[in-house]
């Protein structure tokens, strides 16, 4: 009846999840998962750099994963053995809230992240950067989010706090990696269009240093499923207007390819440490 289980309102979001996980302990071999990264824009390769792959799943054989929307987003899901032992789950199938199936579907692998094992959820985005000193291929530490997607993907009374969201003892962690890692607040927007000059002037003057349109439901969602964060934006544009040429989707998927292995390496690296 339901193409995808999720859209089933009358469906448990977190038992999908834990038959996703099982599905997933079942396919790749791996019983339990310990972190789990999901790849933005600019960050696939990074993938090849952490560990050895050990398996490779198509997103779309998970029980409520969707079909990527985008090419330059790889559907699929990867267990990777981590030189430390330690087992990653790599998710290159991300679902955007701009798709409109609802936020339901947009934290679905963060869920099963968590329902696979994972105490720590790596979020990685491309973004457009609203300093001007932030030229496109520069990685950026996630400090803190806002969230002007008026939506959540905690549904009834469930307050969660979110104080220390981007865990300040993981971005220790990076900064001890790169200490030259700048840091920033996120702000998700629900695009697919970019933002007026004058909603980037008003990211700006409400606090915010990145603008995209991922990240911030899933970061809540990891957080209500009791894990760690670790948030890393690839600037790959100029916000609009601070800018002064219009912004391009190919220009954005040629500064991901350039910083690539730059970031790749950067991210590798940190997943090392956590
Ligand atoms: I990559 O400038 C990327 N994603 N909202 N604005 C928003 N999302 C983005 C941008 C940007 N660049």
């Amino acid at each position: 009846m339901f193409t995808n289980p999720l859209d089933d309102t009358a469906a448990d979001p977190f038992a999908i999840a834990a038959a996703a996980a099982s599905e997933i302990a079942e396919k790749t071999g791996v019983a339990r998962h310990d972190i789990a990264l999901t790849l933005g824009s600019g960050w696939a390769r990074a993938a090849d750099l952490i560990g050895e792959t050990t398996a490779t799943i198509p997103a779309t054989e998970i029980t409520g994963f969707s079909k990527p929307a985008l090419d330059g987003h790889v559907g699929s899901l990867r267990s990777i053995l981590l030189p430390g032992g330690k087992r990653a789950l790599v998710i290159g199938a991300r679902t955007h809230y701009y798709e409109g199936h609802g936020v339901r579907r947009v934290v679905h692998s963060v869920r099963t992240a968590a329902a696979a094992g994972a105490t720590v959820m790596v979020l990685t985005n491309g973004a457009g950067g609203i300093r001007e000193h932030w030229k496109p291929g520069t990685p950026v530490l996630i400090s803190d989010h806002i969230n002007l997607t008026a939506d959540s993907p905690l549904e009834g009374a469930t307050f969660i706090d979110l104080t220390d969201l981007y865990s300040q003892r993981l971005r220790g962690i990076a900064h001890g990696i790169d200490a030259s890692l700048d840091e920033g607040v996120y702000v998700q927007n629900r695009g697919p269009h970019y933002e007026t000059p004058a909603e980037v002037q008003m990211a700006k003057a409400i606090g915010g240093d990145l603008v995209g349109m991922s990240t911030a439901l899933e970061a809540i969602a990891a957080r209500q499923a009791g894990m760690e964060i670790l948030g890393l934006s690839l600037v790959t544009n100029l916000a609009a207007g601070i800018q002064k040429t219009p912004l391009s989707h190919q220009e954005v998927i040629e500064a991901g390819k350039e910083a690539e292995p730059v970031i790749s390496a950067l991210l590798a690296q940190i997943v090392g440490a956590l």
